[in-house]
């Protein structure tokens, strides 16, 4: 199990480093290309390793998700070359300044934001809790609503923490389907989700531009966390580097749809099957690994009590 743990988080953080450069137009693949490596050589992570470093700092601390200090852990690691989604820096500054999380979280859209930057980083919550326990979906909740307020970001963040969850049991795919469908409350993710189902059990071989349409590549929660659902499942038995090539070809929000889908991944394959000797190295590697670990021991310890 300690393996699934280190795979799914370097799996994040990898997934996350390796597809940002194809993130986005021509100016952002262009900034990435003169910022996107420390001076060491080895890539740099962006805004979802971040944001998923600092909840897991944050839970092993406290021991819990306390919405208040993990607010100030997000916006203390904030910095602009991280690659932060708009709203979510602009947020996390306000926060900084002082504004209350709960405040900050609804004053850049009234209903709070639907973008991705919840589920990016929701791979954590299915390290630190027991996936049958209420905890476990109320720290996804808590951990996403301190940036991410509206319904459907909290939606995705809680299908990408469940995949993650099935996937460090060995739950199958069709179970891990129908359990996604039951839980989706909107109709829009419950459609989504049925057509993902049927794609993985007819094997049918979408393309990179049918990907984009079936299930969107950009932003917003609703357009990316089944399209990494969908891809990690149908990869999970392929080569890592196959998964991430895939997501490098079908553009739009690269790293962030290879953080979720890579988390599922690694938490599925373990970090022996992800092959690091032939991967480039990342920022913090070892660190990573090292909370991982951590989070491991944190589980088990609980799962005694
Ligand atoms: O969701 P978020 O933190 O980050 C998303 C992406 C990830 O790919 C990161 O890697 C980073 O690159 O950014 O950022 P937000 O700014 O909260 O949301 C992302 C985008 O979703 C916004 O820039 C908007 O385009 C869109 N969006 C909305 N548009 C209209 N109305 C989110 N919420 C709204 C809304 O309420
Ligand atoms: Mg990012
Ligand atoms: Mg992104």
């Amino acid at each position: 199990m300690e393996d699934k743990f280190i795979g799914c988080f370097l799996g994040l953080a990898l997934g996350d480093a390796m597809c940002a450069p194809y993130e986005g137009g021509v100016a952002e693949r262009f900034l990435w290309r003169m910022i996107g490596r420390t001076k060491a050589g080895e890539l740099r992570f962006t805004d979802d390793t971040q944001m998923a470093l600092d909840i897991a700092r944050s839970f092993l601390r406290d021991g819990e998700i306390n919405q208040d200090k993990l607010a100030r852990e997000f916006s203390e690691s904030y910095k602009w070359s991280r690659g932060y989604g708009p709203g979510a820096g602009k947020i996390l500054k306000k926060i900084r300044r002082g504004l209350p999380w709960n405040q900050a979280n609804i004053s850049v859209y009234k209903d709070g934001s639907f973008g991705n930057g919840a589920a990016m980083r929701a791979p954590i919550l299915a390290m630190c809790f027991m996936p049958s326990s209420p905890e476990f979906k109320q720290g996804v909740i808590r951990s996403s609503e301190i940036t991410h307020a509206h319904a459907l970001a909290i939606e995705g963040a809680l299908l990408v923490a469940y995949s993650v969850s099935h996937a460090l049991s060995d739950m199958p795919d069709s179970e891990l389907c129908r359990y996604l469908i039951e839980c989706a409350d909107s109709e829009i993710f419950r459609s989504k989700l049925q057509l993902c189902r049927q794609h993985l059990q007819n094997k049918t071989e979408l393309k990179s531009n049918d990907v984009k349409k079936a299930f969107g590549n950009g932003m917003t929660a609703k357009g990316s966390c089944v399209t990494a659902i969908y891809l990690a499942i149908r990869f999970r038995d392929k080569p890592f580097m196959d998964l991430l090539s895939f997501i490098k070809k079908l553009g739009g929000d690269t790293d962030t749809i290879a953080a979720m889908a890579g988390a599922i991944w690694g938490a599925s394959n373990g970090a022996k099957r992800l092959q690091l000797e032939d991967l480039p190295r990342i920022e913090m590697q070892n660190e990573i690994q090292k909370i991982a670990i951590k989070l491991h021991a944190t589980m088990n310890l609980d799962k005694n009590k």
